[in-house]
């Protein structure tokens, strides 16, 4: 039997639901599990074809993060632990949507455009998050890679970073280290005990956070990792999957786009206190004061705490290196007028999706990106971790400038830079903050977020809304934008725009203002705009 006969074979086995089609999104393809098993085997399928092309291990995650429990989706892992490019991602489309007895021809065109020589070995790494349909989604991708005759190797529950740090590892060799949960627990935990030797007397409450593991995947490899710490870092860990469900009243989207504390905590005040997602890819911080209100550290605080911290040592270090901060729209306007008034980096403004972030940062020294959501990592070229090493073994160097480079040594090698990693993000912020003896509350009160709001409009079809200058304006349907400068206008300091998700079947609207109110009210009017002018569904969109 010849390659394509068997993809034949095994593909009647997870057939396509005639007529449905699916958009890759923002992170991949992301809908309710029972529509994902066709698209879980055509994506091994891909990743089968990708390592082919590479010559290098693939990565393919069974996910969909933030999602509800009951939705699913896959995100594809490049040889350096990035996201598939652009290219691929129209194959992957492509691939997804051919009907049953189209599949092999769709295949075949990508073989073809992409000149894949097919006797070439082919290495994909699997990987899952907790959700009940993870199982057998996972196996369908198992099944598509070895249909074409392929090695998938299935290291069942992980978190989306760790898939990424893994497939890195593997190939650079192990340059980047080594590729097993275990290298990763101890390549991160060594950089944080490290760096925190530089706080030296960190009381017990510094080292004390409470993390709420959103009920998912983060929880249980926060609980594997902890014993690597040697309690350097004490975790209370909540939500922890042992009895709530999956993102449900916890988790860091929760508590970004509610902008309160998740369920399953009891907050004391003053006490840090972090919410992963359900990956375990995004992370963001938050307190109650003594007076019992929130205040919320998201990616845009994390970014500016990092980025600060970094051009402090690089200062230190006389290295003259670039910073820059890579923002989507949702980067809050205080944050970026800090940032570029107060701290002098390149703010660079890109569209939602971790994948344009990456991308961006990379043109950087060193590309801090962080989506307002607390999506993120850091990025350093070769050239400037080769200077930064230099420094660290050169006899000519003072103690100062010695002691930064090391610091700053330690700092590369606690960030996980093939994607945003909620736990090597947190361990980053725990030693930031140590090192720089800042509490929480002198961290938030580095610059005051405007107040602002994110609603979700449903409409029929969400791909009528098109955007353009990063997602800041709407080019469709025609009068929206229009109606949207109008609204800004009444309000002070306000900006506002639309999207459709990525990964949601909705529309999304952010607006900030200068006071909660008025940011409410213009998020309220702005739903209201979309409803009508883009074909809103069900109950007219109601003020938060
Ligand atoms: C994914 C992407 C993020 C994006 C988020 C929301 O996150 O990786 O870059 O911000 O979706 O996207 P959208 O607004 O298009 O729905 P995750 O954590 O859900 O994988």
């Amino acid at each position: 039997m010849d390659q394509f006969e068997k993809v034949s074979q095994c593909s009647a086995l997870h057939p396509k639901p005639a007529g449905l089609v699916l958009q890759y999104g923002t992170s991949g393809f992301r809908t309710n599990a029972k529509e994902l098993d066709h698209i879980m085997f055509r994506m091994g399928l891909l990743a089968a074809l990708r390592s082919m092309k590479t010559e290098s291990t693939i990565g393919v995650m069974v996910t969909a993060s933030h999602n509800p429990e009951e939705d699913n989706g896959v995100k594809l892992i490049d040889p350096m632990g990035e996201m598939v490019t652009p290219e691929w991602e129209e194959h992957a489309t492509r691939l997804a949507n051919a009907e049953q007895e189209a599949l092999v021809m769709a295949l075949n065109d990508i073989i073809k455009m992409e000149a894949i020589n097919l006797s070439q070995d082919v290495t994909v790494f699997i990987g899952k998050d907790t959700r009940p349909s993870s199982k057998a989604l996972s196996q369908a991708v198992l099944d598509g890679v070895s249909s074409l005759g392929g090695h998938g190797y299935d290291y069942g529950l992980l978190t989306t970073p760790q898939l990424h740090f893994m497939v890195c590892c593997k190939n650079t060799q192990y340059r980047y280290g080594t590729a097993t949960e275990e290298g990763y627990y101890k390549k991160l935990s060594q950089a944080f005990i490290q760096l925190t030797k530089h706080a030296p007397n960190r009381t017990d409450d510094q080292k004390h956070l409470l993390v709420d593991g959103a009920n998912g995947i983060g929880a249980l490899k926060m609980r594997e990792m902890e014993p690597f710490l040697q309690k350097e870092l004490q975790v209370s860990l909540h939500n922890d999957g042992s009895h709530g469900k999956l993102n449900f009243l916890c988790g860091a989207d929760y508590v970004k786009v509610q902008q309160k504390p998740p369920e399953g905590i009891a907050l004391n005040a003053g006490e840090r206190c972090c919410s992963f997602d359900g990956d375990a890819d995004r992370i963001v911080y938050y307190f109650i004061d003594s007076a019992g209100q929130f205040h919320l550290l998201d990616g845009d605080k994390i970014a500016t705490l990092i980025s600060t911290y970094l051009k402090q040592l690089l200062t230190q270090a006389g290295l003259d290196l670039q910073v820059a901060v890579v923002q989507t729209a949702y980067g809050n306007g205080s944050s970026t007028r800090y940032l570029e008034e107060t701290m002098k980096v390149t703010v660079r403004c890109v569209k939602t999706g971790v994948k344009h972030l990456h991308r961006a940062a990379q043109e950087f020294d060193i590309g801090v990106y962080f989506e307002a959501n607390g999506h993120g990592t850091v990025l350093f070229s070769k050239g400037a971790e080769e200077r930064i090493q230099q420094l660290t073994v050169d006899p000519n160097t003072n103690d100062e400038k010695k002691s930064a480079a090391v610091l700053l040594e330690n700092t590369i090698n606690l960030i996980n830079q093939t994607v945003g990693d909620a736990i090597s993000d947190m361990l980053l912020i725990e030693a930031v903050l140590a090192i720089q003896g800042l509490t929480v509350q002198q961290w938030d009160a580095i610059y005051t977020d405007l107040p602002n709001r994110q609603l979700k409009v449903k409409v029929a079809d969400r791909c009528v809304i098109d955007t353009t200058d990063a997602e800041r304006r709407a080019v469709s349907p025609t009068g929206l934008q229009d109606a949207i400068d109008m609204l800004v206008k009444k309000y002070q300091k306000s900006r506002a725009f639309v999207r459709p998700s990525g990964t949601e079947d909705v529309v999304r609207v952010y607006a900030e203002a200068d006071t909660q109110e008025s940011a409410d009210a213009l998020a309220h009017e702005v739903s209201i705009a979309v409803y009508k002018l883009a074909g809103g569904v069900g109950e007219e969109p109601k003020q938060f």
